[in-house]
């Protein structure tokens, strides 16, 4: 039986369109800056907030109605809900999909029974993957939810729990490697403290290290040739995260030698948790050589906790775009829509309307972006900007021949600095403006 029996394939009509369930900009087939934007965004959805949200809050039970749902925790009903996922993912045209081992299948009395059960769950994921043809983005362990990760998983003062970590996230490499995973996520959910007072600090960012060591040595071994991916996010569960914000997870990375074997998943909503922008985000991760992919949402600018919205802003996605273009984009990542939808939003109708929402303001941003560079005023001026480097006592720094004795002999003669250029912010903002 179908799940979503009243809904079509979602097709392009086109700007002029009022069907709110046809992309108006997303056409995966047109193609910008040389590439369509199919492969410009690489679109996944999210097994976890599209499959098992459920809609509950502090305050109450969950809202969601899903009539796929026999409301048991069975593999039966997990392999049930695998098939709506697909009838959903297929008619959406989302290309990719992304899950927790624990959100596919039921946890068990034991491991091994756990592992079994994954095992059930994921022949249907394969045989899925194969009729459709959707793929897999990555796949992750969920080293949060059980209580035995309460201290953290890696980073728990109890040993076993890191043993424990280390067989789950060891299946889950196996697992997403018989799927075909082109990535391997790790957000360091409970890998933080709450205050100093019982922590080692130390020795909880060495245990880290060690377990991201362990998966990297065993992801050789098994010859799963994904990307790994650490997504950082400064506060919620624990109030520090060891994973804050890009620049401390690619020091993390670097302390640790393990940059060679990471990049960043970098989403919204944890930018700016951070108190960074999400462009901040990607530029630094960019720059570093880091950028992998990202989790596509938005916060609430009233509300200060992770809230997961579905993007709806094409300022932002202008921004993102104008960043990913400029880095060349994310293969093998992809713009992974970590959102969900409000728990008054019940009806199965309501994740069509928000990943089709969602695609398209992806869509509408990529084409501002683009548009904005092809133009290039805004890169123009921040290369007059920094002319003052391309030539003179500027380049000379650059290259390093001017050393302090030098630089000293320049000033004492020059006497002071001119004031080259004002930095037009004003200016620049209204420039973004007029392409929106
Ligand atoms: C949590 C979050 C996670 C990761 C995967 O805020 O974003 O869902 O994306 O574990
Ligand atoms: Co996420």
């Amino acid at each position: 039986m179908a799940a979503f029996p009243d809904v079509e394939k979602i097709v392009y009509e086109g700007p002029e369109s009022k069907n709110p369930l046809a992309f108006r900009w997303y056409r995966e087939d047109e193609v910008v800056e040389g590439k369509t934007m199919k492969d410009h965004f690489r679109f996944s959805v999210v097994y976890w907030h599209t499959f098992r949200g459920t809609g509950a809050d502090p305050f109450g039970p969950g809202t969601m109605y899903r009539p796929w749902e026999d409301g048991t925790d069975s593999v039966e009903n997990a392999k049930n809900r695998v098939r709506a996922a697909f009838e959903f993912m297929e008619k959406l045209g989302s290309p990719y999909y992304a899950f927790h081992d624990r959100d596919v299948a039921p946890e068990g009395a034991s491991l091994a029974e756990t592992n079994k059960n994954l095992d059930e769950v994921v022949a249907v994921m394969k045989e899925e993957q194969q009729r459709t043809g959707i793929k897999l983005l990555w796949g992750t362990a969920n080293l949060f939810s059980n209580p035995r990760y309460m201290h953290g998983a890696s980073t728990s003062c109890n040993a076993d729990a890191f043993a424990f970590a280390a067989a789950q996230v060891k299946k889950c490499l196996e697992v997403t490697k018989e799927l075909g995973g082109v990535n391997y996520v790790f957000w360091g959910g409970r890998e933080g403290y709450q205050n100093l007072l019982n922590t080692d600090m130390k020795r909880e960012l060495d245990h880290m290290a060690r377990f991201m060591h362990l998966a990297v040595d065993y992801a050789k071994e098994i010859g799963f040739t994904g990307q790994f991916l650490i997504e950082p996010k400064p506060k919620e569960p624990t109030k520090h995260q060891y994973d804050s914000d890009a620049a401390a997870c690619i020091n993390y990375l670097r302390a640790y030698d393990l940059l060679d074997h990471f990049k960043l998943n970098i989403e919204t909503n944890h930018a700016t948790l951070a108190g960074h922008t999400m462009m901040h985000e990607l530029d630094y991760a960019g720059h570093q050589g880091a950028l992998g992919s990202i989790d596509a949402n938005t916060g609430d600018l009233m509300l200060g906790w992770d809230t997961d919205q579905f993007p709806t802003n094409y300022y932002l996605t202008a921004e993102v775009m104008l960043i990913l273009l400029k880095y060349g984009g994310l293969a093998p990542g992809g713009v992974n829509f970590d959102a969900k939808v409000r728990r008054e939003s019940f009806e199965p109708i309501d994740l069509f309307h928000a990943h089709v929402g969602g695609m398209d303001t992806f869509a509408r941003g990529l084409k501002i972006a683009a548009e904005i560079r092809a133009e290039g005023e805004l890169d123009a001026f921040v290369k007059q900007r920094y002319g003052s480097w391309d030539a003179g006592i500027g380049a000379e720094i650059e290259s390093g021949s001017a050393d302090f004795e030098a630089l000293e002999a320049y000033m004492l003669q020059k006497g002071d600095i001119e004031p080259n250029v004002s930095g037009r912010q004003e200016m620049l903002e209204n420039l973004f403006n007029r392409y929106m």
